[in-house]
């Protein structure tokens, strides 16, 4: 008989889900019930700092007021219509992520890859409608070490084993260059090329920040050789860099932009490709779309999203404690942490393999209440909300100081 899920502890869920729920993730094994704001409490009312915040999908903290009655108002109201129809919330959402981004048009979706994927699709359209390339020879241009989503055709460029293994037989048409490169990248680069598609900031990788110029040399290479540029700015965008867009830092405004996870709000799956008009100009009716993009419930949530953004004052947040977590991570380094990358609330932290894996930090750190997420070997994730307070950040150092003091 199974225990009502209103009395079941942490222990029965955890051991409630193996036999039923595919085993493709290996969760740290906290429960969670509730949350607001920075704070998650697990079914025994334990709570933890979220120093991962969805992988950037919370940049507004759990349940933003702004976001969650912008939600409920819309709940009240319309949730769904599909595309068959127009509805009352999605011109002002495409209008405002427009004008945020300084772009001219947006294809909304729900999840980041289908952001991505749709941005290949438009991108080898442009390359065939509009370049002139042959039919079906179209090829983009990625890093190695990218992460753009699970799709088949995203994994068929991956370059993780655990990502593609066993997934085959892939997509053709993408050529792999070293991340970080402009002479690689001018090299994979020719009149086939329909894109060069890149993460501004590699972030499953460990938070991989590119040299100052190779953002700017890209938009020059990308230019000059007539492809477009389609930066995924589905983890560093939004906020998270301490700017609206991280390739904002080099003053670089991509063709194609993707977007998603904190558009809407860590409360629905919002993405989108946002770019200029004559790249999603070459869609026509009927040549793509999506039973949920763009439906009123997602519409409303990004609107508010993009209004919490249009102020400027998380970005002015994130750069401001960035300077604290930056400051708090170089006081370690020597202290258990061997190097760190890091930009505004953003930061992949390299510790010391000889005090723990990614996953052991991972654990110990829980025990201690606060929760992120290693990425690879001994590298763990540091993206907390934009919301979080300096006294909750300086904490979350202090924790993680504590946990490598002890050692193994
Ligand atoms: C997982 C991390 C992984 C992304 C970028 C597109 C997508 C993502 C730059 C696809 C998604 C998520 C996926 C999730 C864990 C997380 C992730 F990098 F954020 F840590 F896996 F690498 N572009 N990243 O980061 O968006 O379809 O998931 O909405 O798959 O385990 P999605």
């Amino acid at each position: 008989m199974t225990a009502p899920a209103r009395a079941r502890s942490s222990a029965d869920l955890i051991r409630a889900e193996e036999p039923v729920l595919a085993h493709n993730y290996h969760p740290l094994p906290v429960v969670v019930a509730r949350a607001e704001g920075t704070w998650v409490e697990d079914v025994e009312g334990r709570r933890y700092l979220d120093m991962l915040a969805g992988y950037s999908a919370l940049n507004f903290g759990h349940r933003h007021p702004v976001l969650i009655e912008a939600a409920h108002r819309q709940l009240d109201r319309l949730t769904l219509t599909s595309r068959a129809f127009h509805n009352d919330q999605l011109a002002e959402f495409a209008e405002r992520l427009v004008a945020l981004t300084g772009l001219d048009m947006m294809l909304p979706m729900n999840t980041g890859a289908e952001a991505v994927e749709s941005g290949i699709k438009v991108a080898r359209k442009w390359a065939y409608d509009v370049k002139g390339v042959p039919a079906d020879r179209a090829t983009i241009v990625v890093a190695a070490e990218n992460f753009h989503g699970r799709t088949t055709t995203i994994v068929s460029f991956s370059t993780d084993e655990t990502a593609r293994a066993g997934f085959g037989p892939f997509t053709p048409g993408f050529r792999i260059v070293p991340y970080n490169d402009l002479a690689a990248l001018e090299a994979a680069v020719d009149e086939s090329t329909a894109a060069v598609l890149l993460e501004p900031i590699q972030g499953e990788a460990g938070v991989i920040i590119p040299d100052d110029g190779y953002l700017a040399g890209v938009r020059e290479l990308t230019r000059r050789t007539g492809c477009l540029l389609i930066a995924d700015e589905i983890q560093s965008g939004l906020g998270r860099t301490g700017r609206t867009l991280a390739v904002e830092h080099e003053g670089v405004v991509p063709d194609v932009l993707l977007l998603g996870k904190a558009l809407g709000g860590g409360i629905v799956p919002v993405s989108a490709v946002v770019a200029r008009r004559e790249v999603l100009s070459v869609l026509h009716p009927g040549e793509h779309g999506s039973t949920f993009g763009g439906n009123p419930l997602a519409a409303a949530v990004g609107s508010a999203v993009v209004g919490l953004l249009e102020s400027g004052e998380y970005q002015r947040r994130a750069t401001e404690l960035g300077v604290v977590l930056r400051g708090g991570l170089k006081s370690l380094v020597g202290r258990g942490v061997v190097d760190f990358r890091a930009r505004g609330l953003w930061a992949g932290v390299d510790i010391d393999p000889a005090i723990g894996t990614g996953r052991e930090i991972s654990e110990r750190l829980m025990r201690e209440g606060v929760l992120v997420k290693d990425t690879h070997g001994s590298t763990i994730r540091l993206a907390p909300p934009l919301t979080i307070t300096g006294a909750e950040l300086e904490s979350a150092l202090e924790t993680l100081e504590k946990v490598l003091a002890r050692g193994v």
